[in-house]
């Protein structure tokens, strides 16, 4: 085995091109342009901008799967994304959400915290994962069955009147029918979905109810899940019922920073032509984040957070993934002919690669501002190469989610020729004629701009604050009510009902079983090492952890005549993908857990692989089918794929 021994990206020869001397080639047909941005960078703002004022609605990004999508349904059942209040709450919920020392690094300090102090932690997740066994409640539900397991607390909590009455009474609505759904999961049958004992289930619940205030942090486990629309809302309905929404220790609701222009604002949707908007691919079929879905939320936004389009966590008014890859691959319902891809491996950061290499190989022209030549990057027509958080200013607020701001100061210049995200639109913006509505020269001069307000420029602003938040505002849904077309908590949605849903969070079953997939997988556990598609080209964490491995229950492997260390191939209806066989204690019986994102940087290219990608990467065996979107986001279940293990011959990459 051998691979590039270093991180510096010179070492992959990124064929750097300044994009001072290509722009000029570039074609954007105005309603087709599809534009893929996993923005960690603050600089969203310009390239929501760009597309809006270009007049594409075609914007996608990897935080549909993760925590955007969250962000959009919570805004429909009360008016804003909470952030969990972890210094003063009682009792801490995971469902699935693993925090550790090298993953989610703050979160985890702050649950450590709040156990120190006496709060409580349960966690539910099929694997006893290190957060489990901190945990004074650990329930083992199979995976993508988040869902049910909401229903069954609610119903615990229905019945035993476990309740916040007064909040309910006054500040929700759709309660009695809310009611009547809940009473559809008596504890059996959630214990039948879920495979966790109904005394269980009772005593978490009980423990939610009463130990409170209480918090259910985000996960990305229920972004990902068949159910995850009734899933999210359910979450959101405990928090509500319980009376833990925008109170100290429960879940704040915090809108925007008053003194500071928020990104959303620079984002312009108000530019994009409402004849444009209704172009939004995926918007009819799977509308909850799209401008359709959002709509009627624009309003109340105004009335409570005095701005019609906040964009909580990026995602807001994004197109369908799956809906723009086919409209890419096939021409349905119109064609899309370019493909800006930045900051996102986006072959192999959704479901369904098959589609996705389909859908880019049928573009006119794809750009990729990358570090790497990623797989997606290798697919590129032109990679940019873009600078890195070390070498910008940033101002983060946690995606617009909080309102508290933190600075992150440029340490170091770009190497070469790499670029900032801004400067990339800006300097294409004004290639196509559209400089005008940029005129902030450079990306300080966006974030003095943004600023202004506190009469500081992003240096000062930094020097003074490592953060900055106004004192924190409780229950101020008295003053404006919920930020919801009713002003309540909308425990049956107005708002998909209106778009042809169930107005009442539901659960739906898995497909029938089918005996040629005797086993289930789930996508995930974030590996230490690597963060994502990335870092594999790092020799020191390579080391550490070499090739993509599958893991199973020992029984799991002696079942399908595999020991520890032994290459195997994991098939679902979508595809196949190679790993190395690894027993752990932890797996329940008949789960396959495979790692996300894997590929071999130091793989040739031209090998057709896309250097390892199609032999290793998860995203070809994630199917993108209606069995395995959830409905209302449009969005691939990646928690219980069907699928079956057997052992091959160790591939001839990693015979030595
Ligand atoms: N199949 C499948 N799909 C998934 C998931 C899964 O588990 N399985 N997980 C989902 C989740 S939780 C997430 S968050 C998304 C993440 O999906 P992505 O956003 O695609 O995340 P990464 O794989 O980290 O890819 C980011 C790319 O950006 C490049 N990059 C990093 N920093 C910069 C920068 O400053 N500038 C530029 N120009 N480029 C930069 C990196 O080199 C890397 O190639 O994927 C989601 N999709
Ligand atoms: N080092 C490192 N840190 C990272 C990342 C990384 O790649 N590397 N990625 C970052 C990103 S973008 C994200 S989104 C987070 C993800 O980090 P986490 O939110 O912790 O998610 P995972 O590690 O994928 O899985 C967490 C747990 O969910 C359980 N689980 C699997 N399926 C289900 C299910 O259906 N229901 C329930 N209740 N549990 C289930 C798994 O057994 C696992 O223990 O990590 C972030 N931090
Ligand atoms: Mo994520």
């Amino acid at each position: 085995m051998s691979f590039e021994a270093n991180g510096d990206r010179a070492a992959f020869q990124l064929r750097f091109r300044s994009l001072v001397g290509e722009a000029n080639e570039f074609t954007c047909p105005c309603d087709a342009a599809g534009h893929v941005v996993m923005d960690e960078m603050s600089e969203r703002g310009a390239a929501r901008r760009f597309m809006n004022l270009l007049g594409s609605p075609n914007w996608i990004s990897g935080v549909a799967l993760c925590s955007s999508n969250t962000a959009a349904i919570n805004r429909m059942v009360y008016g804003w994304y909470p952030y969990p209040d972890y210094a003063q709450t009682n009792c801490i919920v995971l469902f699935g959400h693993n925090p550790k020392q090298h993953s989610w690094t703050p979160i985890y300090n702050a649950i450590r915290r709040a156990q120190e102090r006496g709060a409580k932690l349960i966690v539910m997740d099929p694997r006893k994962s290190e957060s489990a066994e901190r945990a004074d409640l650990w329930l083992p539900l199979k995976p993508g069955t988040d869902a049910a397991m909401c229903f069954g607390w609610l119903k615990v909590i229905l019945d035993e009147e476990l309740y916040d009455k007064a909040f309910v009474e006054k500040w929700t609505t759709g309660f009695a029918e809310f009611r009547k759904r809940v009473d559809e999961f008596p504890l059996v049958r959630v214990a039948a979905i879920t495979g966790v004992a109904p005394e269980l289930i009772a005593q978490a619940a009980r423990m939610y109810a009463t130990t409170g205030p209480a918090v259910i942090p985000w996960t990305p486990i229920t972004d990902q899940q068949r159910n995850s629309t009734s899933a999210i809302r359910l979450m959101c309905s405990l928090r509500a019922l319980c009376g833990y929404v925008d109170v100290p220790g429960g879940e704040l609701l915090h809108g925007f920073h008053p003194d500071i222009i928020h990104e959303s604002e620079l984002e312009l949707h108000d530019a994009l032509p409402e004849a444009q908007r209704a172009k939004q691919l995926g918007a009819d079929k799977h509308p909850a984040f799209t401008y359709r879905g959002t709509a009627a939320l624009g309003e109340p936004a105004k009335r409570v957070w005095g701005y019609e389009w906040p964009n909580i966590v990026s995602g807001s008014y994004m197109a369908n993934p799956s809906a723009v890859f086919r409209a890419m691959a096939d021409g349905d319902p119109y064609p899309v002919k370019a493909f800006v891809t930045l900051g996102n491996n986006t072959l192999m950061s959704f479901a369904n690669m098959q589609l996705i290499q389909r859908a880019m190989m049928n573009q006119d022209l794809i750009v990729a501002v990358e570090h790497f030549r990623t797989p997606t990057a290798q697919l590129a027509d032109y990679i940019l190469p873009g600078d890195a958080w070390l070498e910008r200013n940033c101002l983060s607020d946690a995606f617009g989610w909080t309102a508290i701001y933190r600075p992150s100061q440029k340490v170091v210049e770009p190497p070469g020729e790499c670029r900032g995200v801004y400067h990339f639109w800006r300097e294409l913006a004004i290639r196509m004629g559209l400089g005008e509505q940029f005129p902030w020269a450079t990306n300080e001069d966006v974030l003095d701009f943004r600023l202004q307000r506190m009469g500081m420029t992003f240096e000062t602003f930094a020097e003074k604050h490592p953060y900055h938040l106004h004192k924190p505002r409780y229950r101020k849904y008295e003053q404006a009510g919920f930020a919801t077309p009713s002003g309540r908590v909308e425990l049956r949605s107005i708002i998909l009902g209106e778009l042809g849903f169930d107005p009442l969070p539901y659960w739906r079953d898995e497909p029938p079983h089918d005996p040629a997939w005797p086993l289930t997988m789930f996508m995930g556990v974030r590996e230490d090492e690597y963060f994502q598609t990335g870092h594999r080209h790092i020799a020191a964490l390579r080391t550490r952890s070499p090739e993509p491995r599958m893991f199973v229950a020992a029984v799991t492997a002696a079942h399908a005549g595999l020991v520890e260390g032994q290459w195997a191939q994991v098939v679902t209806p979508q595809g196949r993908v190679k790993l190395r066989t690894a027993i752990r204690a932890e797996m329940p019986e008949r789960t396959v857990r495979v790692p996300h994102g894997w590929w071999l940087p130091e793989r040739p290219e031209g090998d057709g692989t896309l250097s390892g990608a199609w032999e290793y990467a998860d995203a070809q065996i994630c199917p993108d089918d209606d069995d395995y979107l959830d409905m209302e986001q449009g969005i691939p279940h990646l928690k219980g794929i069907p699928c079956n293990v057997r052992a091959i011959e160790a591939p001839a990459h990693w015979v030595k």
